[in-house]
């Protein structure tokens, strides 16, 4: 169960982070009601009002660097996360910029710490009360103006997190069927088909703008179906953020690609531009397995299609819109990934499954044997 949520997306851990302005209001409430511990022995007025001062100092100091510390502890190990939820972190966020704020953030907690031991000894070495105040009030205004350095910083780590915590949940246990291709091609449709996701479909390109996870029942387990942002036929580093995301679940989760096309007169791209990318995809991926779709096939006449097979090559002709082809589809891509599960080292555990229905299978026969 542990290590299943160990899987899952990692940021949905963090808790609330309160802006600057409420660690503020908080620690001050809590500063101004702290008052000393009764102490056994009898005190002179100076002696309380100096160790109601410490009190209120140390209180203040705590309660902001409890937050602040609490910020940067709760935050995900950048460096240990699954590489999948690396790289999306890193373009959301940008790792390095993350690693900073988280710096600058426990940088702050610790001059804070600081100077309170330096302003507790100054307190211990007046008595009078009237100094004593001033002290405890230059305490409050030096911790609020170095806390409220880390506003910026704060408030972008806080609207980093929203977008993180929406990243959907994968599990890395579990097979996982990535579909890509072009803008528009039927990528969104085709995981609706087939599972459990409602990705949004739109006659426009760049409908999907992140990657979005659906459930598909296989013979022994579950498989993720990814649906994925559309690519363009251009270089690596004019990516937009939107495709990147497509590369990323490519690259770091995918044991099988479905590559679709559509080479309908509603095409976004270009043929040959469909087949350059897919050529440019299974170049920078090698290692996974890939299944070429040709789809919208009702938009085409069986000599477009014979065509297509001749310049495309593609394993299946579906539409998503009649339905054609898509029962065949499915079936041959549960076989294709229950042949992945059989051959995949890291599917292993779910192999075992396998195992055990066949060792009950074996105990009912000594029965019938023994009978
Ligand atoms: N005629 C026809 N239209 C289809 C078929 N499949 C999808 N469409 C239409 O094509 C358009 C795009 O479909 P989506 O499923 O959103 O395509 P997508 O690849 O997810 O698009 P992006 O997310 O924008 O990259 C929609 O208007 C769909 O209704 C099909 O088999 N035949
Ligand atoms: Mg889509």
């Amino acid at each position: 169960m542990n290590e299943k949520k160990e899987n899952r997306n990692p940021f949905r851990r963090v808790s609330h982070i309160s802006p600057v302005k409420d660690i503020i209001e908080y620690s001050f409430s809590r500063s101004q009601s702290a008052i000393a511990k009764k102490q056994k022995k009898r005190r002179t007025r100076e002696e309380k009002i100096a160790a109601n001062e410490k009190a209120k100092v140390t209180v203040l100091a705590t309660e902001i660097i409890t937050r602040l510390d609490n910020i940067v502890t709760k935050f995900p190990s950048i460096d240990q996360l699954h590489p999948f939820y690396r790289e999306i972190c890193d373009l959301i966020g940008g790792t390095n910029k993350i690693k900073k704020i988280l710096g600058r953030i426990s940088g702050i907690s610790r001059q804070i710490e600081k100077i309170k031991v330096e302003l507790i000894e100054k307190l211990d070495q007046t008595n009078h009360p009237v100094i004593m105040a001033e002290i405890r009030r230059e305490a409050g205004g030096r911790f609020v103006s170095l806390v409220k350095k880390a506003q910026g910083d704060i408030k972008q780590l806080i609207r980093l997190v929203k977008q993180l915590k929406a990243v959907p949940d994968f599990d890395v246990s579990l097979p996982t069927v990535v579909v890509a291709g072009a803008p528009n091609v039927g990528k969104s449709s085709l995981v609706r088909e087939i599972s459990t996701g409602t990705p949004e479909i739109g006659e426009y390109p760049f409908t999907t703008k992140k990657i979005i996870f659906g459930h598909w029942d296989l013979l022994y387990t579950i498989a993720q179906v990814v649906d994925t942002p559309g690519l363009l036929d251009r270089p690596f580093k004019e990516r937009n953020i939107i495709e990147l995301q497509s590369i990323t679940s490519i690259r770091h989760i995918s044991d099988i690609i479905v590559f679709m096309f559509d080479l309908s007169k509603e095409t976004a791209l270009p043929q040959e531009e469909q087949l350059n990318l897919f050529n440019d995809i299974i170049e920078k991926f090698p290692e996974t397995p890939f299944i070429k779709v040709l789809n919208k096939v009702d938009l085409l006449s069986p000599t477009e299609i014979e065509e297509a097979q001749t310049s495309l090559n593609q394993d299946f002709n579906i539409s998503t819109l009649t339905k054609e082809g898509i029962p065949n589809f499915t079936i041959k891509l549960k076989e294709a990934l229950n042949q992945v599960i059989k051959t995949n080292e890291k599917f292993k555990s779910l192999l075992q499954l396998e195992i055990a229905e066949e060792y009950i299978h074996k105990s009912d026969e000594k029965m019938d044997y023994d009978i």
